[in-house]
């Protein structure tokens, strides 16, 4: 898979990584959970600290959902968000940009094919029919480039009835025990079933966790690649990527939180 362009173009105004305070370093970012709340908006003062950072690292963020979701949470009125960090990895990097530029991308139909995928969505369907929770709302399952979400209330939930699920599962485990159903039933698939979010779980391929951003930036020059994160347990989807041998594994309990680091790690170093 080719992850580098030829010829780096930086566009007007961003420094080229060897003129940063820190030309070797990268610092990779989680999205929900560590730049923003939950599928909320990114604070001012966290994105004034993103474009800051691009003074002293290169600058990108990995997250589970697609491309269209983490720009809602991660815009700024004039700019676009692949203009905003030097990569960005959607759906674990499996759509991905450097400079603003797409890089290749990967399929999760094409890896899986027509046929198992259509008896994996008859599984998930059926199932999900007889799960008995308190409400159910639309989009049970949410198909990606690569990856799919299933979530048991749907996507359509509000942010109240969101917060309402995911309480219930932490009591109900609604989520844990499909998965477990999922792994015994599709086990040839070598699939991994990830809880990244409130409602939902993401099946991609294994090895398709976020650690597969790491192939777009190899051979970029990189001897630092700081990677911040809230979900760095095991089962967490920030897990592989927290302990790869290749990372300097930040774990963050709040976009507060990974602010502080970043003063602590660069801004406020003399
Ligand atoms: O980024 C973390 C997760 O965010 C969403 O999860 P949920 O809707 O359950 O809160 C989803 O986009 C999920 O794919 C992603 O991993």
């Amino acid at each position: 898979m080719a992850t580098t362009t030829p010829v780096d173009v930086f566009p007007a105004g961003v420094k080229p990584f060897v003129e940063r305070k820190y030309p070797k370093a990268i610092c990779m970012f989680d999205v929900d959970g560590t730049l923003s709340p939950a599928r909320l908006h990114a604070s001012d003062e966290m994105i004034a600290a993103l474009k800051k950072l691009r003074e002293y690292t290169a600058t990108a963020f990995v997250g589970g959902s697609n491309y269209a979701k983490i720009e809602e949470q991660l815009h700024v009125d004039g700019e676009n968000v692949i203009d905003a960090f030097d990569y960005c990895f959607a759906e674990n990097g499996l759509t991905a940009y450097k400079l603003s530029k797409q890089l290749d991308s990967a399929s999760f139909i094409k890896h899986v094919g027509e046929e198992e995928y259509k008896k994996l969505v008859n599984w998930i369907l059926r199932y999900l029919s007889d799960v008995d929770i308190p409400i159910k709302r639309g989009t049970f399952i949410e198909f990606r480039n690569g990856m799919i979400n299933v979530s048991p209330i749907g996507r359509n939930a509000s942010p109240a009835e969101r917060n309402e699920f995911e309480r219930y599962d932490k009591i109900h485990n609604i989520r844990s025990t499909m998965i477990e159903a999922l792994k015994k039933e599709f086990d040839h698939l070598k699939m991994t079933f990830s809880i990244g979010g409130q409602i939902s779980f993401d099946v991609f391929p294994t090895g398709w966790d976020k650690t597969f951003s790491l192939r777009h930036i190899e051979g970029e020059g990189f001897e630092e690649i700081h990677f911040f994160g809230d979900k760095t347990y095991k089962g967490g989807n920030d897990y592989e990527i927290y302990t790869d041998p290749r990372t300097i594994g930040h774990s963050v309990t709040n976009p507060e939180d990974t602010l502080r680091l970043l003063h602590e790690l660069f801004f406020d170093k003399a």
